[in-house]
């Protein structure tokens, strides 16, 4: 069971949405009823569907919470079996986080199947494909609409992209990014957090997804 680290210094403010974790996680879920268990227990609710289906080839995405007895409660499973497009979920977080010390992003990544041409994102020239992604959209410093991602998947068909990671077959795995407040230009405001795959198939589950932010006023 993954457990939220403990801020190390007295947190100040208030985190948006996550009244009662003040040394804890912002949760990036709707479900706040537990310290422990962050993730589609009130379905999609607080999440907007991301459905991206080419027009020649719309495919068929799946979007939807499923009951996961082994995680003791409900997950994001996400899939797609034809043609190139992505599913998952985004939310609008919108936050000004000048002066946040500390930012990280943590999800638990789960993929049972997966297909493409650059699964592992190894082809810079083309989109990552793979399991189960996350993506950050913010602004920075410059006023820069930039974006941030990292990516789980089982096997890589171009290589890995350095943001990703190769996982275990149909394996719960825990990722927590580094503190992304190091980058430079540094961020200045997090537009939108999305979790979702990408390819020409994918069969994925995502629970625990959370933004962990220390100094936030
Ligand atoms: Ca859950």
């Amino acid at each position: 069971m993954f457990r939220p680290r403990r801020a190390k210094k007295q947190q100040v403010g208030h985190p948006i949405g996550c009244p009662t974790f003040l040394s804890e996680p912002y949760c990036l879920t709707a479900d706040f009823s537990s310290s422990e268990r962050h993730g589609f227990e009130d379905g999609l609710s607080g999440w907007t569907v991301y459905d991206q289906k080419p027009a020649g080839s719309p495919g068929n995405n799946t979007i939807e919470t499923t009951a996961w007895q082994a995680r003791g409660g409900d997950v994001l499973h996400i899939a797609r079996t034809s043609g190139g497009g992505g599913a998952g979920v985004d939310q609008a977080i919108a936050m000004d986080v000048t002066g946040v010390s500390d930012l990280r992003v943590t999800y638990l990544g789960y993929v049972n199947y997966e297909d493409g041409g650059n699964i592992g994102g190894g082809n810079a020239r083309w989109f990552p494909e793979g399991g189960a992604q996350v993506r950050v959209f913010y602004t920075d410093a410059n006023g820069q609409a930039t974006e941030w991602y990292h990516g789980m998947c089982m096997t890589p068909t171009s290589g890995l992209d350095p943001n990703f990671q190769q996982i275990p077959d149909n394996q719960w795995t825990e990722y927590t990014s580094d503190n992304l407040m190091e980058l430079d230009p540094k961020l200045a405001r997090i537009d939108t957090v999305r979790f979702y795959s990408f390819g020409w198939g994918f069969d994925a589950m995502f629970d625990d997804c959370n933004l962990f932010i220390e100094g936030y006023e």
